[in-house]
């Protein structure tokens, strides 16, 4: 029986399905809609928070896309997309796996959460809230978000990859990042070096392949 994946319309969860291609491993797709943004109930049936990615294998059921990248590595990729143990590539790839979903997400999440605020009130407040919601993004979000896209920025002059000359796993885990800055932060403006990463990253058949059968990764504007 193959790998499953339980992937959300426009999500994170594509980068699973890169990562397969990538290494060639056959994987079945289960798509699952959300609503209103969120992942629908069915998904808690799978795993408690109902959250995705979510993969089946071998009679495990494994939850949160670093911890089931780590999984596919140790499974199926016998060494590749991921440098070998002691080099300083190492050190990078452990750092930019754990930092996407650890640190470069959250100010994302919350800068989202601000732009959607006016949306999802009562109309007679929406002008207030929307006031209350630029002010939160102008002195918390996009600060941070400025921080963490400049330091991808000059980290990107060190080496072609994130982790170095190559392309890792690392990079895949740090495309979401990089797309959703891209879609809701402008990233790519002024910042040429995170510009031709995504270039990179999405000239890659193994990407292309994962598009089209999981579906774009950010929504059209
Ligand atoms: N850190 C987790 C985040 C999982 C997550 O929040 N996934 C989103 C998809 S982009 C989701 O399921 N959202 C719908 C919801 O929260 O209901 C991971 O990387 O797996």
């Amino acid at each position: 029986m193959p790998l499953v994946v339980h992937h959300l319309d426009n999500s994170r969860a594509q980068r699973v399905l890169w990562l397969l291609e990538e290494l060639g491993v056959p994987y079945e797709v289960k798509h699952h809609k959300r609503i209103k943004l969120q992942a629908p109930p069915e998904l808690k049936a799978i795993h408690p928070l109902g959250k995705s990615p979510i993969v089946e294998d071998r009679g495990h059921t494994l939850a949160e896309t670093g911890a089931i990248v780590e999984y596919v590595l140790e499974a199926y990729a016998n060494g590749r997309l991921r440098p070998p143990p002691g080099s300083d590539e190492r050190l990078r790839f452990t750092y930019w796996l754990h930092y996407a979903e650890g640190s470069a997400m959250p100010p994302l999440l919350i800068h989202l959460m601000f732009a959607l605020m006016p949306r999802r009130s009562p109309a007679l407040l929406r002008p207030l809230v929307r006031r209350i919601a630029e002010r939160s993004q102008a002195g918390y979000s996009r600060p941070q978000l400025k921080l963490h896209m400049d330091f991808w920025e000059s980290e990107l002059g060190r080496s072609t990859w994130f982790a170095g000359e190559e392309l890792t796993a690392a990079d895949i885990m740090m495309s979401y990042p990089v797309e959703a800055a891209a879609a809701r932060a402008k990233a790519l403006e002024g910042r040429p070096r995170l510009a031709a990463f995504l270039e990179r990253v999405h000239a890659r058949p193994a990407y292309a392949r994962a598009v089209a059968r999981g579906g774009p990764v950010i929504p059209a504007r």
